[in-house]
C-alpha cells in the first residue's frame, strides 16, 4: 500500500451506517443527485453527485472546479452532517474541518475511471473517504499515470484516508458488486469523500 493511507476497514458499524444514510436522505431531497459531464467532450459520467458544505466539486464543459451552489437547483449546498465532522476530526490527524463532501452514488455498471484528486488548493490535507452500500472494487495506483496498480474491496462502512503521498496517487472504481449489501434498499454504493480545498 502508498505509504500515507490508511485503511479502516468496517470503521463505522451499522447502526452509524443507517444514520449516515439517513442523513445523507435529507440532504438528496435538498440537493439532487445530477450527473456530470466531462470537461470539452461533455461525455456524462456513470456516477451520480451531489455535495455538502460550504463547497462542492462539479464538472461541466467549462472544467472541474469547487462551486458554492448547487448547478442545477443553484441554491447553496446542504451542511455536513455532524457525524461526519466528528469521523473527520477522529482521524484525519488534520486541524482544519472539512469544507466539502463530495457524495458519489453508483448503480447499475457505474465505475470511475482512473483519476488525481488535486483540485484543491490545499493539498497537505488528506481525503477521508467512507464507502456505505454494495462493494466496490477500488483501484490504488501510484503518482504517475501507467504505474503498478492493485485492487482493494472497499465494503459498507470501511473508512479510507489518504494523506502523505498518497494524496496525490491515481485511483479509481473498476465496479460496484451487486447484492452484497442490505444497507440501501434498492442497492447500489454510496461513497463519501471529505475535503479541504482552501488553504486554512
Ligand atoms: C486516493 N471516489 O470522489 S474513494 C472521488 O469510491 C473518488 O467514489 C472513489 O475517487 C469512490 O474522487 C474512491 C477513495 C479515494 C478518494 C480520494 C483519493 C481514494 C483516493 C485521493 C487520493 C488518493
Ligand atoms: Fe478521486
Amino acid at each position: 500500500m502508498q505509504p500515507g493511507l490508511r485503511y479502516l476497514p468496517g470503521h463505522l458499524g451499522t447502526d452509524e451506517q443507517r444514520l449516515l444514510v439517513e442523513a445523507l436522505r435529507t440532504a438528496v431531497a435538498e440537493a439532487p443527485l445530477f450527473i456530470p459531464v466531462m470537461p470539452r467532450t461533455g461525455r456524462p459520467f456513470t456516477v451520480r453527485m451531489t455535495n455538502l458544505g460550504p463547497l462542492g466539486w462539479v464538472s461541466d464543459r467549462a472544467g472541474y472546479r469547487y462551486q458554492p451552489s448547487h448547478p442545477e437547483t443553484g441554491r447553496p449546498w446542504p451542511a455536513i452532517p455532524d457525524r461526519l465532522l466528528a469521523l473527520w476530526r477522529a482521524v484525519s490527524g488534520y486541524p482544519h474541518d472539512p469544507e466539502a463532501c463530495l457524495v458519489n452514488f453508483y448503480n447499475g455498471g457505474a465505475k470511475m475511471g482512473l483519476h488525481r484528486d488535486a483540485d484543491e488548493e490545499d493539498l497537505a490535507a488528506p481525503v477521508l473517504s467512507v464507502s456505505l452500500g454494495d462493494t466496490a472494487v477500488f483501484r490504488m495506483g501510484g503518482p504517475e499515470r501507467g504505474g503498478r496498480t492493485e485492487t482493494l474491496k472497499l465494503a459498507s462502512g470501511d473508512v479510507l484516508v489518504m494523506g502523505g503521498s498518497s494524496r496525490l496517487c491515481y485511483h479509481g472504481i473498476d465496479r460496484v458488486l451487486p447484492g452484497t449489501s442490505t444497507l440501501l434498499k434498492d442497492g447500489g454504493r454510496i461513497n463519501l469523500t471529505l475535503r479541504r480545498v482552501t488553504r486554512p
